[in-house]
């Protein structure tokens, strides 16, 4: 084992996912060990424990595993399970934790942004619970970074991945497991596989897009062997390192190819996509988008029908800026409904105090106590349990639920890459004038109310703040802005719109259209347009 000496290096500052950089940032020397120790020694030294390891395949990913682990090696770590070929959806990842009680885990991915020498690349901590690291913690990996003077190595050639069995390195065991056969396994317990195989047995056809991304092997298992889909019902179903070319975000804009199919003629019954470490889902019926908050509001409402849920839901939550339609649900069915910051590590707390056993968010984030991180296929999975059981359609099912529930029409509206100082300014300047907006009238709509949210953990207490504006218009519209902490370039403005329109009326409407008075009244108070020149948004979901 070697000391190698380091200094700090500046902006190693993990965001609301761990820390995401351009891969050559990764790659400079000492830049990932420097980051790894400091986890280490911020979570209280790793010697004797048991980790996870593993990420979504894309390029970097397996040379950073064998880094990390001689390095856990190195630190004295007893035992670490590593995805075969360094892969594990995040989810998979989550499960594993859980599942072999280790301490915690290292995924190495940046999600839905591209991969590639030139594009970006990521490392996250997740818990014991199989969560990711709470901001006390990532607080800590970030002041470690700060002032560490060397990392841990040990002085051995590169572990082999490619074989699933048991190796030793140094003192540590090197456990390559499959990424796919646990994980396949839990869904196996949740579902009712026996339905789904009638289903599909019975010509029901769908399509999965997993954009050269982790869940492909995952789909295929899942889907076509254990389901008896079609061959070819997963497409881009090998983990690529640059995702071959694709930007693996499963959203309108990005998974275009899925979106000209289901909505053109002869379109599959169900469509679905994934991002690129598996834990996002966008689903779609034929001819039909569903919005994720509305898809959020269908699983509360039809989870029971569902085994792994049939006793019923503990309780339900959403982030800030996810659309109120599961509110509506919970409302009527009796559940305890919680509004948390954006990102999944507000979820955990309340799954594992046995408050919640459904959440999600706008940013097609959709998951249950069964990890503790959102999970892109088991999103899938529930609606096709639930479209098994219902025997309608997608576009039957959304159109009932509207008409039980009301409709909360909802857009996301991203402004990316803009300049920092100038997102922050005008942001800056929104927060200034908050008091004064109460009560006030923009396009002919007057403000009920607006603030900046913070939110008090009901179970730890731990209060976070500056987590985005709120404007809230009369009859129930609003408009949420924050900046994103996830990108690696420029600062990307997130503006996120709602109207709740009631009843059944009004549902062939085009959400943008239904929109559009908000979308007016947003710019005449934060002037988006004017201020940065953009003349549109970059992305609309
Ligand atoms: C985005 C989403 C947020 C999500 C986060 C991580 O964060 O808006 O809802 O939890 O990504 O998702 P931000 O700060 O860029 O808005 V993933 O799939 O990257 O783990
Ligand atoms: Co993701």
């Amino acid at each position: 084992m070697t000391r190698h000496a380091t200094t700090p290096f500046e902006g190693q500052k993990p965001g609301t996912s761990g820390l995401r950089k351009k891969t050559r940032v990764f790659m400079q020397p000492r830049y990932l060990e420097n980051f790894v120790q400091a986890t280490f020694d911020a979570i209280g030294g790793i010697a004797g424990q048991t980790l996870v390891l593993g990420g979504d395949g894309r390029f970097f990913g397996d040379a950073a595993a064998r880094t990390i682990l001689k390095m856990a090696a190195a630190n004295g770590a007893r035992r670490v399970i590593v995805g075969q070929g360094a892969w594990l959806s995040t989810p998979a990842a989550s499960h594993l934790i859980r599942a072999r009680s280790a301490m915690g885990g290292i995924i190495l991915s940046a999600s839905h942004n591209p991969g590639g020498p030139d594009e970006d690349f990521g490392v996250k901590y997740n818990m014991g619970n199989g969560g990711p690291a709470p901001e006390s913690v990532t607080a800590a990996i970030y002041a470690r970074t700060q002032y560490i003077t060397e990392y841990l190595c040990l002085d051995a050639s590169d572990p082999d991945l490619t074989t699933v069995g048991e190796a030793q390195l140094g003192t540590m065991v090197v456990e390559v497991a499959d990424p796919v056969e646990a994980y396949a396994d839990m869904m196996e317990s949740l579902f009712d596989f026996n339905a789904l195989r009638a289903m599909f047995n019975a010509g029901f056809r769908m399509r999965m897009d997993s954009m050269c991304a982790i869940t492909g092997p995952y789909a295929v298992e899942i889907f076509e062997r254990r389901l008896g889909a079609p061959a070819g019902t997963v497409t881009h179903a090998t983990p690529l390192p640059d995702f071959g070319g694709m930007h693996p975000d499963p959203n309108p804009t990005w998974a275009h190819e899925l979106m000209a199919e289901m909505m053109g003629a002869d379109a599959p019954d169900f469509g679905a996509a994934s991002d690129g470490d598996g834990d996002r889902n966008m689903v779609l019926g034929a001819g039909i988008y569903v919005s994720p908050s509305d898809s959020l509001a269908v699983l509360a409402a039809n989870a029971h029908l569902v085994p792994g849920y049939k006793s019923g839901l503990k309780g339900v939550a959403r982030s800030m800026p996810t659309s109120a339609a599961v509110d509506r649900v919970a409302a009527e069915m009796g559940l305890d409904c919680y509004e948390t910051p954006t990102g999944w590590k507000f979820f955990g707390n309340l799954m594992d105090a046995g408050r919640v056993s459904l959440c999600g968010e706008e940013s097609f984030g959709t998951g249950s106590d069964h990890v503790r991180e959102k999970d892109g296929l088991w999103a899938v999975l529930m609606w096709l349990n639930i479209l098994a059981v219902r025997q309608m359609s997608v576009a039957e099912i959304l159109q009932d639920h509207w008409a039980r529930f009301g409709r909360n029409y909802y857009s996301r509206h991203d402004y990316e890459a803009l300049p920092i100082d100038q997102a922050e300014a005008m942001l800056g300047d929104l927060r200034t004038r908050l008091d004064g907006l109460k009560g006030a009238q923009f396009e002919g709509l007057s403000v009920e109310s607006a603030d900046e949210f913070s939110y008090t953990d009901p179970v730890d207490g731990s209060i976070s703040t500056g987590q985005g504006f709120r404007i809230l218009f009369e009859g129930g519209s609003r408009v949420v802005l924050r900046l994103s902490g996830t990108g690696t370039e420029g600062a990307t403005l997130r503006v996120y719109l709602e109207r709740y329109a009631p009843g059944p009326d009004g549902l062939e409407h085009d959400p943008q259209e239904a929109l559009a008075p908000i979308i007016k009244a947003t710019e005449a108070i934060v002037g988006i347009r004017e201020r940065t020149g953009r003349a549109e948004p970059n992305v609309i979901t």
